[in-house]
């Protein structure tokens, strides 16, 4: 095994393969692997990947020269942001652990936490608590052997491709990870498998809560029984000028624990599902807020429409009707809403964020609403994130011993499975430092590929 130290060690491509498919879609090649087989789709929606060199977002390319399981490989490390690679070595373990391992240190000797911050395996939907010292993050593991790709001149032909690529998520779990210097991360363990919980098909967004000395992590899924009517939806909210709808009928609910390292037990039903009375169908992306009285309410919400409830003290049932959430005179407070709501607050200030999309633009910004109540009315603020390389993001944000962050995801991590690089299921958890203005305003959010400093004590 070589490793590289330092900067840039471009390894050149083997080879480039056409790929057909949607005829308007300038597929830019791949790379060829192993015994000559043609993989790769290196082509997102908002960039082309292919083009090490010039990758806006610095990361981490590389390729493999055989395949077989407990390879060690050489890969290509780009850093265009100051950050010298100080050891970058890869195995190819079987998937999910073809992972690398970066340290990225500054001109004065800094650690950085590098983007995406997890590189073993495809994590989504970033939670996070902070607890006993620790900073918790819980996240979904993508595992998906859909191979898809997408560009955003590519609208109508590939439209019924990205509507099925959204709906083949394989989101087995969430898994826990923790740190106490925002570069090295332990993984801690799984906290909640779609298996073991008898309402869901697939562990999609959750949102972890403590209160009353309990942990409660909320989590959602698509439902059981229906295979998608994502197409549906979506083909209605095109034709009604909305973004795509990719929510599901979905359900939420919330599994318990006395640690915030689990083991985490599903209360054994949903709190909201799309068959409560009232409810929207996209029942999805739980946000839980508890606010100064001590209580608690649910946020959730996808494909255009967002609700919330107030939960009884036990966080284990509704305690109250559905309640829509209202912007100032009837206005819409949360434009192009996807999905991913969060609800947080600061200095008086609630804040309730998530992930818009538009059609014909990159998607999935991340943008925010704030109100000086929980009831709102929400007023609209406009984008904190710019689009991510991947057809969803979602967004987490905590103060951690004195900083602020926004965890959120990205398709930054390349990897292989079943002979796919990237689809729109394969994300991976990244970070960045947020910051308020003096009127409160959270100061747009550049991607780094360096993501956060290490925390020293
Ligand atoms: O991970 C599955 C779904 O994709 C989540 O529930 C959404 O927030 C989006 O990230």
């Amino acid at each position: 095994m070589r490793r590289n130290k330092k900067g840039l060690l471009a390894i050149g491509l083997l080879g480039l393969v056409a790929i057909g498919g949607c005829a308007d879609r300038d597929f830019v090649g791949g790379v060829v692997v192993g015994n000559d087989k043609a993989i790769t789709i290196l082509e997102t929606y908002s960039q082309t990947y292919i083009d090490i060199e010039s990758n806006p977002q610095g990361v981490t390319e590389f390729q493999i020269d055989d395949i077989t399981q407990g390879t060690l490989f050489d890969f290509t490390v780009v850093d265009n942001e100051g950050c010298s690679v100080v050891d970058s070595a890869g195995e190819y373990d079987g998937f999910p652990n073809f992972g690398v391992k970066i340290q990225c240190e500054d001109e004065n000797g800094r650690r950085w936490s590098g983007n995406p911050i997890l590189r073993n395996q495809y994590t989504a939907d970033p939670t996070l608590l902070v607890d006993d010292g620790y900073l918790y993050l819980y996240a979904g593991r993508d595992e998906t052997s859909f191979i898809h790709m997408q560009k955003s001149q590519c609208k109508n032909q590939c439209l019924t491709e990205a509507l099925q690529a959204a709906a083949n998520f394989e989101i087995t779990g969430i898994h826990i990870y923790r740190t106490q210097n925002m570069v090295d991360w332990e993984y801690v363990g799984p906290a909640v498998e779609a298996a073991d919980v008898p309402w869901m098909r697939q562990t999609w967004a959750s949102h972890i809560l403590t209160k009353n000395g309990k942990y409660y992590l909320f989590t959602c899924s698509p439902a059981k029984d229906i295979i998608t009517d994502v197409g549906v939806k979506s083909i209605i909210s095109l034709l009604s000028g909305g973004g795509i709808a990719i929510g599901p009928s979905a359900l939420t609910g919330v599994a318990v624990s006395d640690s915030p390292t689990g083991p985490f037990i599903d209360s054994g039903e949903p709190l909201v599902s799309y068959l409560t009375p009232g409810a929207i169908d996209e029942v999805m992306d739980p946000a839980a807020f508890t606010d100064d009285d001590g209580t608690t309410y649910l946020f959730y919400g996808g494909g255009g429409h967002a609700q919330y409830v107030e939960l009884s003290d036990d966080l284990l049932s509704v305690n109250g009707p559905i309640l829509e959430i209202k912007g100032i005179n009837g206005s819409n407070p949360m434009p192009e809403l996807t999905e991913a709501t969060y609800v947080h607050k600061r200095n008086g200030v609630y804040y309730l964020s998530y992930s818009k999309s538009k059609v014909g633009e990159a998607p999935s910004p991340l943008a925010y609403a704030t109100a000086d109540n929980i009831h709102g009315p929400w007023t609209y603020q406009g984008d904190m994130l710019g689009a991510v390389d991947i057809l969803t993001n979602h967004g987490a944000i905590t103060t951690y011993k004195g900083k602020d962050y926004l965890f959120y995801h990205t398709g930054q991590l390349p990897g292989i499975h079943n002979g796919a690089l990237r689809s729109n299921a394969t994300r991976a958890v990244s970070v960045q430092e947020l910051e308020y203005d003096n009127n409160g305003q959270i100061v747009f959010i550049e991607q780094t590929a360096l993501g956060v400093p290490e925390l020293l004590e």
